[in-house]
């Protein structure tokens, strides 16, 4: 229960980012004006501020690792920071469990996963996408005006995909059956 509130509340940080308390009132996220106000805690536990995204172009995806898609998708994700990194690109990968459980393991588990798709980018703790604990994020990102689904605003499963701006605001919301290259053709548009 103790790791469940510290999370929800928590996973906002202060408009001024690390420099204010890490922990803002629940509820906040609904007033955000960019992903910057968010915190997360990486793979490895440690609380990030997404103000060390600011001025870059992000992608940030749910991930799963038990599924038989998995991997031609970590494989592009991979693919296109190898391709954008230097660019001004980052990926950002939030382990999910809430799609046909497929994501059952720890994050020592996930990281050991990746490592078999050369992931090199930021791969986060795991953390619900939909229903009252849902990271304020994800909350924030799928009422932003580009951010909503086609049929209601949850995620419908594993990989669904934000576009985020160097502004930080969502540009393009894609769904699990657009693969990650789909993402490629508008990537010019904002890098
Ligand atoms: C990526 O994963 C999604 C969701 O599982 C799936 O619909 C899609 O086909 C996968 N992409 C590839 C290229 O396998
Ligand atoms: C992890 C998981 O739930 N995998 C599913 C992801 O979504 C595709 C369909 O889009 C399923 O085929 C996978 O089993």
């Amino acid at each position: 229960m103790w790791i469940l509130t510290r999370t929800l509340v928590c996973g906002l940080v202060g408009s001024r980012g690390i420099s204010r308390a890490m922990c803002a009132q629940v509820g906040d996220w609904k007033t955000a004006k960019s992903i910057y106000e968010f915190g997360a805690k990486d793979i490895d536990g440690e609380d990030v501020s997404l103000e060390k995204y600011r001025g870059f172009v992000c992608i940030i995806t749910n991930v799963a690792s038990k599924c038989g898609k998995t991997r031609v998708n970590y494989t592009q994700l991979a693919g296109m920071h190898a391709s954008y990194a230097e660019k001004g690109l980052h990926i950002l990968g939030f382990p999910c469990n809430q799609f046909g459980g497929q994501e059952p393991g720890t994050e020592a588990d996930i990281k050991e996963f990746v490592k078999e798709f050369n992931v090199e980018f930021d791969m986060f703790s795991k953390i619900d996408v939909n229903g009252d604990n849902a990271h304020p994020l994800f909350k924030w990102m799928k009422e932003q005006p580009k951010g909503k689904g086609t049929l209601g605003n949850n995620l419908k499963w594993n990989f669904t995909k934000f576009l985020i701006s160097r502004e930080g605001q969502v540009v393009k919301r894609y769904g699990p059956m657009d693969d990650p290259i789909v993402i490629e053709k508008d990537l010019p548009k904002y890098l």
